[in-house]
């Protein structure tokens, strides 16, 4: 097999068109499809579970998939800087992105709100970080003003070319599984990325590359779930930080989406969300961010109020990496034990 190019040379035709000499890439996408056998059997032993691992993407997310064609164009157009709010994960790709392109980053981020993971990679990658003392509705409202008003490309999946290319994930799905599953599951923040899959989705079918499409299922934290609640959440709260959003941008096109494909979108608790999260890493061998575990929090909640048939094919996507928020992480187990160095202190511990 040739090498892996990035998307916008793996997918050209279903993108819009990109010169070769603008392409801003770090060859993302091409991530891993995992079948769940461990998980699968504690949640239903009759349905087929498969985990897309967007957290193997360069700059850890699903969001490099969108930030290749948003600032590849913005390199055509000439600009020489991009700007964008961010939960943790549209920061670290658009500075790793704008950085590769030798473009400036503005980036807004709640302060006190994003894993330090996320912020590390965006002041590694030489953005300006400015932290706002508000959450990421508030940043939002302000940099569209300021890209509104000045020569920065908004980077920001409001920019359709970042939907564009975030359909490429369920391109690969459909290839990897040889057609749509029976249901995508997905977390919902701002709602780009399920409106992403679903045009994908719908693109792939009319190409004849599947015979079907899927049924889509998303899922809000309870303290962040406006779309669910159908109102605004002012203060939106959970621990999922990457989807502590209370107004999402593409909220229409997501409950579009949702409508199109008989689908539902909910909303989990923090503890479901945490409780998957160290599921996904325990049984699976996964680490993903806890936002990313809603995904499969949503589905063993669906589950037990029995949604599923047996042989249901159904798509996890773990949005972000584990090791992005390690405090979370740490936060939720158990410290290791300290032992003197000896081999008796040691077997103690093994209790074979
Ligand atoms: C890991 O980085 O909104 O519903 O500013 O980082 O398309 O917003 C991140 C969102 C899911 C939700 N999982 O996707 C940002 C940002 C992870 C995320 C979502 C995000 P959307």
């Amino acid at each position: 097999m040739p090498p892996w190019r990035g998307v916008i040379r793996e997918f050209r035709e279903f993108l819009p068109p990109t010169e070769e000499e603008s392409i801003v890439t770090l060859l993302e996408g091409g991530t891993p499809l995992i079948r769940s056998v461990r998980l699968r059997d504690w949640i239903n032993r009759e349905i087929e579970l498969y985990l897309k691992y967007e957290g193997c993407n360069p700059t850890g997310s699903f969001k490099d998939r969108g930030m290749t064609l948003a600032v590849s164009q913005a390199l055509r157009e000439g600009i020489t800087a991009v700007i964008c709010a961010s939960t943790g994960n549209t920061s670290a790709s658009a500075s790793a992105y704008a950085a590769r392109a030798g473009l400036r980053a503005f980036v807004l981020i709640p302060e006190g709100q994003i894993a330090l993971g996320k912020l590390s990679q965006a002041i590694m990658h030489g953005a300006e970080v400015l932290q706002v003392q508000g959450n990421f509705d508030e940043a939002l409202a302000i940099v569209k003003e300021v890209a509104r008003g000045y020569p920065v490309a908004l980077v920001n999946s409001i920019n359709p070319y970042r939907l564009e290319g975030q359909q490429t994930a369920a391109f690969e799905i459909c290839d990897q599984l040889g057609d749509a599953p029976t249901y995508q599951s997905l977390p919902v923040g701002n709602a780009g990325n399920i409106t992403a899959y679903w045009k994908g989705y719908r693109r792939y079918r009319e190409a004849g590359r599947t015979s079907g499409l899927p049924i889509l299922l998303g899922f809000q934290a309870e303290g962040a779930a406006p779309i669910v609640r159908g109102h605004v959440v002012e203060h939106p709260e959970t621990v999922a930080t990457a989807i502590r959003i209370g107004n999402p941008a593409s909220w229409q096109q997501a409950v579009a989406a949702r409508d199109e494909s008989g689908g539902v979108i909910d909303m989990v608790s923090d503890d479901q969300i945490l409780e998957a999260y160290q599921l996904i890493a325990g049984l699976e061998g996964i680490f993903c961010e806890p936002a990313s575990a809603s995904s499969v929090a949503g589905v063993i909640k669906l589950n037990k109020a029995g949604r599923f048939r047996r042989g249901d094919r159904i798509v996890c996507t773990l949005t972000g990496n584990g090791l992005k928020d390690l405090d979370c992480a740490l936060r939720v187990s158990r410290r290791p034990a300290t032992i003197s160095p000896t081999t008796e202190a040691v077997l103690k511990h093994l209790r074979f």
